[in-house]
């Protein structure tokens, strides 16, 4: 497919092949995308290029960016507006809390752990918008992965759920600050995927299986049919939805 052609994409949050992240990239790639990550740490760094080589895709861009740090955020940019100029995507597939705060009673999560949580999983979607703006003259489409946890009380994702529901609400403000330069901002609120992050909540194995069980398609959701709505949302297709948080995930949150 050419769905993508022409556009320059920044994909934020492979750290292995079965990140989410590393699926969109992947079906990005086959759209005819340039593509260009951001990665954390030397794991996450190693296994990108083995992927990317697996993958075939050359020429790409890789920046290392802890997205706790604002000099990093600004630095990936600086050498994005080196290296293509114009940007037109940007996916943000990044989160993370304490271990031990993502079980239990939400009441116990300490002032430290829901700071560190909003700060990587919220507010970096925030910091990323604000450096993509100036490069993003040609208009964009800015992506982030959220979870059901956000509006309802979902057993376990704790200070999580409430990460996200700080990322849906900025996803619905930066749609208002970026509509006018024709920038689009929306969120994909995924079903549960066995990935590295989903093996810090507790329980996730059970809750893959009560998943199956009792969503409206009896399945769960592949990480391709993430990646197939992230295409949808930075092609020519999605344009003219913002603020919006498209729900991939066999059904399962129309249940009561
Ligand atoms: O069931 C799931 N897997 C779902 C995931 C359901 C619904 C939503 N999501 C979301 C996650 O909350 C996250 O926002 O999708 C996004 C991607 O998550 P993933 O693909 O499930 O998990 P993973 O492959 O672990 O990617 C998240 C990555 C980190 O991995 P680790 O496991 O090392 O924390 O986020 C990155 C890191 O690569 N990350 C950071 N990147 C930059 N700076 C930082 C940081 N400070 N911390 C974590």
């Amino acid at each position: 497919g050419n769905l993508l052609k022409d556009k320059n994409i920044l994909i934020m949050g492979v750290a292995n092949k079965w990140s989410i992240a590393w699926g969109i990239a992947q079906k990005f790639h086959k759209e005819g995308a340039n593509l260009a990550f951001t990665y954390y740490g030397d794991k996450s760094k190693e296994s990108l290029l083995k992927l990317l080589e697996e993958e075939g895709i050359d020429n790409h861009l890789l920046i290392s960016c802890d997205v706790t740090k604002d000099e990093d955020i600004e630095n990936a940019f600086l050498n994005l507006k080196e290296k293509f100029g114009v940007l037109h995507g940007v996916v943000h597939s990044i989160a993370h809390a304490k271990k031990e705060e993502l079980q239990g009673n939400y009441y116990n999560t300490s002032r430290e752990g829901y700071h560190m949580a909003q700060d990587i999983s919220a507010y970096s979607l925030v910091a990323v918008a604000r450096n993509a703006k100036p490069l993003m003259t040609e208009g964009g489409s800015i992506v982030t992965l959220t979870y059901l946890g956000s509006e309802r009380a979902v057993k376990n994702y704790n200070v999580m759920g409430v990460a996200k529901a700080a990322l849906e609400a900025s996803v619905r403000y930066l749609a208002v600050d970026l509509g006018p330069e024709n920038i689009t901002v929306n969120s994909i609120s995924a079903g549960p995927i066995k990935t590295l992050a989903a093996k810090g909540v507790k329980g996730f194995n059970q809750m893959l299986k009560e998943f199956e069980n009792v969503s409206p398609m009896k399945r769960t959701v592949k990480t391709e049919e993430i990646a197939n709505t992230a295409l949808f949302l930075c092609s020519d297709l999605g344009t003219g939805i913002t603020g919006e948080n498209i729900h991939v995930d066999c059904g399962y949150h129309i249940l009561g």
